[in-house]
């Protein structure tokens, strides 16, 4: 147990919030690995946790979630602000007062038959100018155990905070106390009706009830370093974004640091783990999901990750999409909703080899092709399934992952899941076109939000989840970032991995060619690729790009690099309605840029 704080406001909290929930005890978590290990043996030892074969996967586990907690639940997140407008017509909104008043009755007493746990952690390298420290408090052990991998947990965080260091409140209980001799269930959580992830940014609070899952429950992740910290970094004058962060060497040796904005489940960790299939050319990993960025006294941008892990979606991934990832869950990796094979090892959808039987993510007996009573056939791992896995098992894992003061910009690239129209990459012709790319870009859906049915999403920024406050307000942050680092400015771009051919075939290989890709963006940055101006931006000739040994057919390639001028116009009305919802709000910017697409595309 962790030396306890003399931090007055943390330990005045611990004890208003024991006073409320009720737990049975209230446990300092330190960090250690011992500490892990205790709380997952006691995991096992109740039967929630699933140790696999040692032989195969190392201090590894598997857990099975309720199923009716699989993943995020946006229509149950809240930006709880004094008005509605500051949060804006894209997020959920109640009342504080009221919130916290539903919120109290349901914690009151929540935690009964439980310990609750005191997790002090830092999001980024602790003592970094740009990290933040949480502290969660959680009746969940689950939650303790993906915590030590997710973020820098311990007695070292609780030093740093010293006696009236800041610190960002995260409460969470799974909603379900026990009764004296009550037994627990393997997965407790509240229904869905019950579920609250709530954020309050005026006062950096998160209260979070009733799910155990994912972003829903480490709040070190999506409520802090997404929500509340892009609530801050507007207020502070930098920036909390949904972005992985790569360094790419070229071959005389210049560094490049990338940062890409894609929605969950679109491959960001894949990108961020890339292996180039260019010779001579090396991708190194600084993070998978967050970035959070400050103008250095240089001027330029210097991003770090503030996580310590990587929680991936495990379906697809694999040795050929990403056998970085692979090689990173070979050990002391949480799994969740994978399947279990026979010889107690994890198994899922598109994984390399083949799965001969197994017991699904539900806990029952599976054969890959079964077929459930409508005659569909049943997967054995949840689409949504997930690994922890700490970021310093990474093979790739850059080198300066962890210096304090960041690696330095050079690029922005956003992107999203889309079978058609979209081209492969296009440049933005100046920052504000580039905030344009960003505030339309658009995905078809994806398994990690469970409540999300529309066709086409836009998502800006792929911060429509994540964003703290009005996000036309997010835009006009931009905007002023853009005017404060000026001419040292990343250049902007925009990707797409995932078009097909009308008959449903990919155009593009994807995963490792991506490189050449990201290679010709490093040369835009050095000055040295051509591009040619096209409505939507700048846009490479199909000898621009280097495609020596590439499988693509000309004419396949010629696809990827056409820009369909209708089909681009066609979706202007609903550029115009994306924007229309943010009323006045939308910055003048934003629409002198959709006036100007629409001359170019006339
Ligand atoms: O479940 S999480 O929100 O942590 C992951 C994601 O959706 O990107
Ligand atoms: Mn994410």
């Amino acid at each position: 147990m962790a030396v306890p704080s003399t931090n007055r406001k943390l330990l005045n909290w611990v004890a208003e919030v024991q006073a409320l929930c009720k737990p049975d005890s209230v446990y300092w978590c330190d960090g250690t690995q011992a500490e892990y290990d205790r709380l997952m043996g006691q995991l096992v030892a109740a039967g929630a946790a699933i140790p696999l074969n040692p032989a195969k996967r190392p201090g590894s586990v598997l857990f099975r979630s309720d199923p009716s907690d699989v993943a995020r639940v946006e229509n149950r997140t809240y930006i709880s602000t004094r008005t509605r407008d500051e949060a804006g017509p894209t997020n959920n909104w109640v009342d504080p007062v009221e919130l916290k008043k539903t919120m109290s009755g349901l914690y009151d007493g929540c935690m009964r038959g439980r310990t609750m746990y005191v997790i002090p952690f830092s999001m980024g390298p602790i003592g970094s100018p740009i990290a933040k420290i949480g502290i969660e408090l959680t009746d969940s052990i689950y939650v303790v155990c993906n915590m030590h991998i997710m973020t820098r947990v311990g007695d070292r965080v609780i030093e740093t905070l010293g006696a009236d260091g800041e610190f960002i409140p995260c409460l969470h209980s799974v909603g379900a106390p026990l009764k004296p001799g009550q037994k627990d269930v393997p997965w407790p959580c509240a229904p869905i009706e019950q579920k609250y992830i709530s954020h309050f940014p005026e006062e950096n609070l998160i209260w979070s009830y009733g799910s155990g899952y994912g972003g829903n429950a480490l709040l070190g992740k999506k409520c802090l370093a997404l929500r509340i910290a892009s609530a801050i970094a507007r207020r502070e004058g930098w920036m909390a974004e949904h972005m992985l962060i790569l360094r790419l060497t070229n071959p005389a040796g210049r560094q490049f640091h990338i940062a890409a904005a894609f929605p969950s489940a679109c491959g960001k960790t894949n990108l961020a783990m890339l292996q180039p299939t260019i010779p001579g050319w090396k991708c190194e990993c600084v993070g998978d999901d967050i970035a959070w960025m400050k103008i250095g006294p240089d001027g330029r941008l210097r991003a770090i990750n503030p996580e310590a892990g990587f929680f991936g979606v495990a379906p697809g991934t694999s040795y050929k999409s990403n056998p970085m990832a692979m090689r990173t869950i070979t050990k002391n990796t949480i799994f969740t909703n994978c399947v279990l094979t026979d010889d107690k090892d994890i198994w899922w959808e598109d994984m390399d080899e083949p799965c001969a039987h197994g017991i699904d993510w539900k806990g029952k007996e599976w054969t890959p092709g079964q077929k459930d009573a409508e005659g569909k056939s049943v997967k054995g791992a949840h689409p949504n399934a997930r690994f922890t896995a700490p970021a310093s098992q990474c093979p790739v894992i850059c080198p300066d992952w962890e210096a304090p003061q960041g690696v330095p910009i050079d690029i922005f690239i956003f992107g999203g899941r889309r079978t058609s129209v979209m081209p492969l990459v296009h440049e933005a012709l100046n920052w504000d076109h580039g905030v344009y790319m960003g505030a339309t870009a658009a995905s078809e859906p994806t398994a990690a939000a469970l409540d999300v049915k529309s066709k086409l999403r836009r998502d800006p920024f792929a911060m429509l989840p994540f964003c703290g406050y009005n996000m036309a307000d997010y835009w006009a942050h931009w905007f002023e970032m853009g005017d404060k680092l000026g001419s040292k400015a990343p250049k902007i771009f925009y990707v797409n991995w995932f078009r097909k051919t009308s008959d449903g075939r990919w155009l593009w290989p994807g995963f490792g060619e991506n490189s050449r890709v990201l290679k010709w963006m490093c040369e835009r940055v050095e000055g040295k690729a051509g591009a040619v101006e096209t409505p939507i931006g700048m846009m490479p000739r199909p000898e621009d790009l280097d495609v020596n040994g590439l499988k693509v057919s000309a004419e396949d390639l010629k696809e990827l690099l056409r820009v369909d001028k209708d089909a681009f116009r066609s979706e202007l009305p609903d550029v115009e309605e994306h924007f229309d919802q943010f009323g006045k709000r939308v910055p003048a910017r934003m629409r002198a840029e959709l006036e100007v697409m629409r001359k170019r595309l006339a």
